[in-house]
């Protein structure tokens, strides 16, 4: 079997400590199965990187997985990872261009970090190799790969929305992002929104060609598109949900609500998520229906995030704002509409939290996937389930269609679900989790990821009975035919 090499903008390294989430998790598997290589950032800033060159900050090796990093220095953290990756990009491809701050220095190294990346990275490859890039921080890696006559098959999945064309085009250095992108073999996506969204700007910005299938035609070579949502271990964070409603936090929490309905969120605090706009939803539900007044309470956990970026220091304090005048104008001596928590809460006490909750609000202004609405489900106590309230402008609201779907800019439409929610029998709320549990309940990690690599085996053969047309934009990629059948996972799920 070929060894896996994944790329990410931050290595789980195991030295540092708890492994993350279910994506590392998940990729840790298909690693320890057929070896693996993990690259990409430290997390460490180094004074200076050591006489201009590239070089390995450290290697360590753990059950079977190597993982090779490097160190960034402050200005390259500063221009490649705030300002440019979570400046730029992350509002652009969100379609929130208002939010980003363009300036070409910041574009600049955001492009050389890359190539260092690729430089650090290529003497470690092997031939057999297969190379899984993931993310927005490193949409130039594969064509910087490329370019040093790396052959092997490259896939890269993008876990947050692709805009429309005429959004993108708001930031210069896009156009040769997206011809970069088309470097490698399959290029992965959450939803087929996406996936139009990508295959457009490709034509459009790039000069592409849409072949059937889908698929692209670029520099004489075709890429793969397809769609991959991303999944939870549903039947794991079901039994973490189980015991931890039961637990001394989730004790403590039922105790305090005193008999009143739980109406829970949790994000990050981020722009994206629509806090803001959520709080007017709240703030309109007690306005419009103030029987819920002393009979719910709302539990909005907010961990802080991506703390050195301006907009995110201006929402913080933004959301302050809002909490506090919420609680001020609605609040009564004996009753306050919300509480607020913005430390980073332990997942298995957050899925506590989410077992005792009457509804779950995931409301982001758009949303790659948004996991919190797929465990949110997956927590619910089957016989008396609570109901989730869920953005239409999130990718999980594709396979979720049973949740009540809303649109986070209408405080008016928020309000009014979360009141039908709270007030929704329970014959009602065991069909709509049923059919919301049956949307996630046989997927996990684990799959997503081995089919998002079948696709990209596929994706990457040579065929034998059809020359390869010389490559004309990269004079350095391999010319490449592929099999472009279109696979089970391209269209083939819910969404
Ligand atoms: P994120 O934007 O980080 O991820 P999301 O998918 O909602 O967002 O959450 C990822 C994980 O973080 C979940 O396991 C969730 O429980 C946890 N989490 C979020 N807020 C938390 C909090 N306040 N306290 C504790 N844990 C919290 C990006 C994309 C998403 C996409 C994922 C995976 O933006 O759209 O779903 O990648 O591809």
């Amino acid at each position: 079997m070929n060894r896996l090499v994944v790329v990410s903008n931050r290595v789980p390294l195991p030295s540092a400590g708890a492994r993350a989430g279910g994506l590392a998790v998940a990729l840790d598997g298909l690693m320890e199965k057929r070896g693996g290589l993990w690259f990409g950032w430290s997390g460490r800033i180094a004074a200076n990187v050591a006489g201009g060159q590239p070089a390995l900050s450290g290697i360590e090796q753990a059950a079977g997985i190597d993982y090779a990093t490097i160190d960034l220095t402050q200005d390259e953290h500063d221009r490649y990872y705030n300002n440019f990756s979570n400046g730029v990009l992350w509002p652009l491809l969100h379609t929130m261009p208002e939010l980003m701050k363009f300036d070409r220095r910041d574009a600049k190294v955001y492009r050389e970090v890359n190539y260092r990346l690729a430089v650090s990275l290529q003497p470690l490859l092997r031939p057999s190799d297969v190379i899984w890039v993931h993310d927005y921080h490193l949409m130039p890696l594969a064509a910087a790969l490329r370019e040093r006559g790396v052959k092997n098959p490259i896939g890269f999945f993008l876990h947050i929305p692709f805009a429309a064309p005429d959004v993108l085009a708001a930031a210069p250095e896009v156009a040769a992002l997206v011809r970069d992108l088309l470097a490698a073999d399959l290029l992965g996506f959450q939803t087929d929104n996406d996936v139009a969204n990508f295959a457009a700007a490709a034509q459009s910005l790039a000069g592409a060609t849409r072949l059937s299938g889908q698929a692209l035609q670029f520099g004489g070579r075709r890429v793969k598109l397809g769609v991959f949502p991303v999944e939870i271990e549903a039947q794991k964070f079901a039994m973490m949900a189980g015991r931890n409603a039961f637990g001394t936090t989730g004790e403590r929490l039922r105790r305090s609500l005193d008999g009143q309905k739980l109406i829970l969120g949790v994000d990050r605090l981020d722009p994206t998520k629509g806090l803001l706009q959520r709080l007017d939803g709240l703030e309109c539900l007690f306005e419009k229906h103030p029987d819920w007044i002393r009979r719910a309470t709302v539990l909005q956990i907010a961990a802080e995030s991506r703390k050195d970026v301006g907009s995110y220091q201006q929402l913080r304090a933004a959301l302050d704002a809002k909490a506090g005048s919420m609680n001020a104008d609605l609040g009564e001596p004996d009753w306050q509409p919300l509480r607020m928590v913005s430390r980073n809460v332990d997942r298995a006490e957050v899925a506590g939290y989410m077992r005792l909750a009457a509804v779950g609000l995931v409301t982001p202004l758009r949303d790659g996937m948004n996991l919190v609405a797929k465990e949110f489900v997956a927590a619910q106590e089957p016989d008396d389930p609570g109901v989730l309230v869920l953005s239409r402008f999130a990718g999980a609201a594709r396979q979720l269609d049973a949740a009540l779907l809303v649109n986070p800019h209408d405080p008016d439409a928020m309000a009014d679900a979360i009141d039908t929610a709270l007030r929704m029998d329970l014959a009602d709320r065991r069909a709509r989790w049923r059919s919301l549990w049956d949307a996630i309940a046989d997927r996990t990690p684990a799959l997503w990821g081995r089919s998002f690599l079948a696709s990209l085996m596929r994706a990457s053969q040579p065929v034998v009975n059809k020359p390869a047309k010389p490559a004309e934009a990269a004079p350095t990629s391999p010319p490449r035919l592929t099999l472009v059948e279109p696979t089970a996972a391209v269209g083939g799920r819910r969404g």
